[in-house]
């Protein structure tokens, strides 16, 4: 008997605002123009916030701090695209979806501070607190993405992780899980490239991250992660393929973390300027300035407008983040202990 082929894949890859600033018309999700400025404007507050952030850790104002700069694109395109009922799990690094889903501010800032209060989920929004331990949100998805199956809700979960959380146990059970039980959720990789100073070859010896849904039994698409247009029609497509009951979807967003791991990395020790040089033409944020810029919806006054804001926005949260007072120190107590002994009952007392 010949040796037969039983299954094959073929992985999309989805590009639609070129570095240019042109688009692929044929591509182009339906956007107002007002939604299109929403998008940059939201790039502009995340950078602005991200640069804020990395100066107040470096005077010692906050701790160490995860910085986005590069993912713009990946974070903002795709949490614009999610309906406020979605359910959003992310992970350290997300503090552009944070803004883009219209956390407070001062919130994430005071997070970051190392008052954990900052990621109280706020009112009206779907978004959980950010998890640090690599992938381990991703069963949780899964987990009310089951739920919401279940109760017939039309909504949809989506976990955020990275190419490192790839190679957990929790990214392949929750991954298989969910394509067993159909469940409508969504997984977003933001494949930037490294984690910490493992680079992608030697996360996995597969060529994308995408075909790994494929394993799983559903599809797994790789998009451009500096086209906030592609991100955004990616996580549009399938989270609505998830409401109508056809299951997860697994994006790989292609990108590059331009700054380091965090505050306490310094990445010019394993990569080289010159794979950092070459990623800076790619910018998110310049690629749609430019796209703007021939739709006649970008000019000079307007970026004034719009850095001012952020500033003034930027300015304000700094003021909140650092008037709000220091949690409870009993609080250790409430959330580690579930019965008192004596000596802590009186420990607390004398506090
Ligand atoms: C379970 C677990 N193992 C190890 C760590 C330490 N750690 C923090 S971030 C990180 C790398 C994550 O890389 P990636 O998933 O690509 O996300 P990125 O930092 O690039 O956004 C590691 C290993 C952790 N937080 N949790
Ligand atoms: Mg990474």
């Amino acid at each position: 008997m010949p040796e037969k082929i039983i299954e094959s894949f073929n992985v999309k890859r989805l590009d639609i605002l070129d570095e240019k600033g042109s688009v692929d018309e044929s591509l182009m999700p339906s956007l107002a123009d007002d939604e299109i400025k929403r998008m940059y404007e939201v790039m502009v507050l995340a950078r602005t916030f991200d640069q804020r952030a990395l100066n107040l850790q470096r005077e010692g104002r906050i701790g160490t701090y995860a910085p986005i700069r590069g993912q713009e694109a990946s974070q903002i395109g795709s949490a614009l695209a999610m309906e406020k009922s979605d359910w959003i799990f992310p992970s350290f690094r997300e503090n552009g979806v944070y803004l883009a889903v219209g956390h407070p501010l001062h919130m994430i800032l005071q997070y970051w501070g190392g008052d954990e209060r900052g990621l109280a989920i706020a009112k009206d929004l779907n978004i959980f607190p950010v998890s640090i331990p690599v992938a381990s949100h991703i069963p949780h998805a899964v987990g009310v993405a089951m739920a919401a199956k279940y109760r017939g809700d039309g909504i949809a979960a989506a976990a955020y992780f990275g190419d490192g959380g790839t190679s957990e146990g929790d990214f392949h059970e929750g991954l298989n899980f969910a394509g067993v039980f159909k469940l409508p959720v969504v997984f977003i990789c933001q494949n930037n490239q490294w984690a910490i100073s493992v680079p992608r070859e030697k996360q996995t010896a597969a060529r994308t991250i995408a075909q790994k849904a494929y394993a799983y039994g559903f599809e797994g698409v790789q998009v451009d992660g500096n086209d906030i247009f592609a991100v955004y029609k990616a996580t549009k497509d399938a989270l609505n393929k998830a409401k109508q009951g056809n299951g997860p979807t697994l994006i790989e967003c292609f990108t590059y973390r331009m700054a380091d791991h965090t505050t306490a990395d310094d990445a010019s020790r394993y990569r080289s300027n010159e794979e950092v040089e070459a990623w800076k033409g790619k910018d998110p944020i310049l690629r749609l300035k430019l796209f703007m810029e021939k739709k006649g919806l970008w000019s000079e006054q307007y970026q004034n407008e719009i850095e001012t804001r952020a500033k003034a926005a930027v300015d304000d949260a700094e003021k909140k983040a650092e008037s709000v007072g220091p949690p409870d120190p009993r609080d250790m107590f409430t959330y580690t202990y579930h019965t008192l002994t004596q000596r802590q009952q009186k420990e607390i007392k004398d506090f």
